[in-house]
């Protein structure tokens, strides 16, 4: 197992779910942390929580990975200490909806390319170059199950998430050489904000998604992250596909609805 201790994670997305998991599980390791997301006073919270327990770094970015230019600036503008950035978390990302593709919102498919697949492209482009400076670095993309099978009414979700799968393996090859490794963790059902945000604040039709079964929580796809980023330095996971027990594939998960409240 390889030591973290004072490395340099940035996370996209950690102002919940996998990204603030990831977090406070690198933070327990001593690895210092630039945490991106759109809302700063959550992120905020978080940092003050990690500092009261860890003495790490933690430096905070508001910013929306959808927006090039900003994203663009946000990283060429990072005090010089901190861009040694060892480990790229590309986990910011989103559902929304569960429509037919002929009812679609087209709304709800530009935001989930635009987030999850541009988005994803912009930062990496943006650190990339930098770890190719520092001589070496670990980027970890979060795929989903959604992203090596498609459901009724994920269309257009599950092809940013193949998009992600795509990219993962693209970058592992282009990057080939670079001392830098590239790993995908491709989680299945996993109970966070989610799908909250898939049915835009149904929280009544957002919980009934894990009803009967117990989902994966974000520490389980946190623990996998670490258990990536902290292996010695010559394996390399390429990829983790991490399902509840109770899930064998996208469309076969067995409820037991009379452990249901
Ligand atoms: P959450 O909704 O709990 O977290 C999503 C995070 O992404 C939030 O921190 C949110 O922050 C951030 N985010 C969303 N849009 C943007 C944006 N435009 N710019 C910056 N940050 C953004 O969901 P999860 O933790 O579950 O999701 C994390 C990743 O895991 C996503 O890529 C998702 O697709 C993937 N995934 C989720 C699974 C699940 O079942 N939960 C399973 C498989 C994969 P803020 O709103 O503050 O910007
Ligand atoms: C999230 C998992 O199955 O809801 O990526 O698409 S699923």
């Amino acid at each position: 197992m390889k030591s973290i201790k004072s490395k340099i994670a940035l996370i996209t997305g950690a102002s919940s779910g996998f990204g603030e998991a990831t977090a406070y599980r690198l933070a327990s390791q001593g690895c210092n942390l630039i945490l991106i997301a759109r809302r700063l006073e959550r992120l905020k919270k978080i940092s003050e929580k990690i500092k009261r327990k860890y003495s790490i770094d933690v430096y905070l970015i508001k910013l929306d990975v959808r927006n090039q230019k900003k994203v663009e600036k946000a990283i060429s503008e990072l005090p010089p200490k901190w861009k040694k950035i060892d480990f790229l978390i590309n986990n910011a990302g989103l559902s929304r909806g569960l429509d037919k593709i002929q009812n679609g919102l087209l709304s709800d498919w530009e935001e989930m390319i635009d987030t999850n697949v541009k988005g994803l492209l912009y930062v990496s482009r943006a650190v990339i170059p930098l770890m190719i400076k520092n001589n070496g670095g670990h980027i970890v993309n979060i795929g989903s199950i959604a992203g090596r099978e498609v459901y009724p009414g994920g269309n257009v979700y599950c092809a940013t998430k193949h998009a992600v799968d795509a990219l993962t393996k693209a970058f592992r090859i282009d990057l080939l050489g670079t001392n830098i490794k590239v790993s995908t963790v491709d989680p299945g059902l996993a109970e966070t904000e989610f799908s909250i945000v898939r049915f835009h604040g149904d929280r009544k039709r957002a919980k009934a998604v894990y009803e009967g079964l117990i989902p994966l929580y974000a520490d389980d796809v946190a623990d996998a992250i670490e258990y990536i980023l902290t292996r010695d330095d010559n394996v390399l996971i390429a990829e983790i596909l991490i399902f509840p027990k109770a899930q064998a594939s996208s469309m076969h998960v067995h409820r037991d609805l009379k452990k249901s409240t």
